[in-house]
């Protein structure tokens, strides 16, 4: 067969091979290194795998591109699964308050965080929504993601804003190389106008906005912001549980900041994925490895809330729950798109070893979104989303940190980015 493209001399090549399907356990420190190993794709799709040269039967010629990653270390493009995409505005008003103590929750509850976020996104274009999270989306490309998980959630007592930062992601994933997968999350905080009556919002998201989401194919998935002064458990099982009916898989953030029992929701619902889980009990935690309930992870967000607060990972990889990494790219709590600082991170402050955090943004990232016979590995028939990095290996590029290793991003088996003066 022929290949339409090469990575040879591969110092460090990250695979991930393996079942497809979230690593637990011993085996989220299992990252599939081969030394030396090159990488043939035809099209779209990668055709060999292995160490040294190509075999007979995979065919070059003038046209394959040959990129030599000598010294450097490759990996599956990465992904992250956890992202508030589209937004008009910003918050960076918030930080001096932030430094004089003031809290999240309690921002939010004075009518700004989410809800100043909402305002800006009610008022910005579709045209401007699109232009910003373009950027956003290419500056992700450039620390060598290559899918991206996107939430609504800004619309908050307009179902046309929702509308619109849906329509604004799911046009991305048509024209922008990377793949961008949509979430719901009507259930992001609780219009004013509901305040002390948040129940008749709740069925107003069961009985119309859901079953119009699903209906209309606009979301993959549907999520909820389960948390104090925001949405009870009994709230958000009912929203999750509506979900479901309508063929949205459920997804929750859970114990980000006040520790609700989000975790054993997330497992007693069968949600795809628990997010935050900072605070989550050591029951929740059982619950959802009994349940197979994928951990998504955020210590940017921990890092940024400043709380001292953090999610216990090795307790999760510990009791055989698949643990992934994200961003959580949003205006408020995680201002940075930056995956590759998330992954210094997590193995500085939620001591996970290196090859724990790979598969964290790899395969395990995949399985909370539902991909990973597709992406998150590097496997022959699988999809040619690949990363190089210029770092001689995993360990470094994690040690070195607030640089970007980003040397070259491979999408569909296109070359998508390329560090400039490479
Ligand atoms: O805009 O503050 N945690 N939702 C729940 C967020 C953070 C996003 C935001
Ligand atoms: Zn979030």
């Amino acid at each position: 067969m022929k290949a339409t493209l090469v990575i040879e001399n591969i110092k460090n090549l990250l695979t991930i091979r393996g079942k497809n399907r979230p690593r637990k356990g011993t085996q989220q420190g299992e990252a599939g290194l081969i030394e030396n190993g090159i990488v043939a794709v035809n099209d779209d799709k990668i055709i060999y795998i292995g160490k040294g040269a190509l075999p007979d039967g995979i065919e070059i010629d003038e046209t394959t591109i040959v990129v030599n990653a000598e010294g450097k270390t490759v990996t599956p493009g990465l992904i992250d699964p956890h992202t508030h995409l589209v937004h008009g505005g910003s918050r960076e008003h918030e930080l001096p308050m932030k430094l004089a103590g003031k809290g999240y929750l309690e921002i939010l509850a004075g009518g700004g965080g989410i809800h100043s976020t909402a305002r800006a996104t009610e008022k910005a274009s579709f045209e401007d929504l699109y232009k910003k999270a373009e950027k956003s989306l290419n500056t992700m490309m450039s620390y060598g993601v290559t899918t991206v998980e996107a939430k609504s959630g800004y619309g908050i007592g307009s179902f046309e804003t929702e509308l619109k930062q849906i329509e604004v992601a799911n046009k991305l994933n048509r024209d922008h190389p990377l793949d961008i997968i949509s979430t719901f999350m009507g259930a992001h905080a609780v219009p004013e106008e509901y305040k002390g009556n948040s129940d008749l919002f709740v069925d107003k998201l069961i009985k119309e906005q859901i079953p119009y989401i699903a209906e209309k194919n606009l979301a993959k998935f549907c999520d909820v912001f389960c948390e104090e002064g925001v949405f009870s458990v009994d709230q958000s099982r009912r929203i999750l549980n509506a979900a479901k009916i309508n063929g949205l898989i459920p997804k929750v953030h859970a114990d980000e900041i006040v520790s609700l029992g989000g975790a054993e929701l997330a497992a007693e619902i069968g949600c795809i994925s628990a997010e935050h889980l900072i605070g989550a009990s050591n029951q929740g935690i059982e619950d959802m490895a009994e349940k197979g309930t994928i951990a998504v992870l955020l210590p940017g967000t921990s890092f940024n809330l400043q709380k001292g607060t953090l999610a216990r990972a090795r307790k999760m990889i510990e009791k055989n729950v698949a643990v992934a990494i994200s961003t959580d790219y949003n205006p408020g709590s995680c201002p940075s798109e930056n995956l590759q600082l998330m992954m210094t991170l997590a193995s500085l402050t939620l001591k996970m070893q290196p090859e724990e955090v790979i598969v964290g943004v790899t395969i395990n990232a995949a399985a909370a979104l539902g991909i990973e016979d597709k992406v998150g590995s590097l496997e022959v028939g699988k999809k040619a989303d690949i990363a190089i990095f210029d770092a001689p290996n995993l360990d470094y590029m994690i040690y070195h940190f607030g640089i970007n290793h980003t040397d070259t991003v491979i999408k569909n088996g296109k070359i998508v980015y390329t560090r400039q003066g490479r």
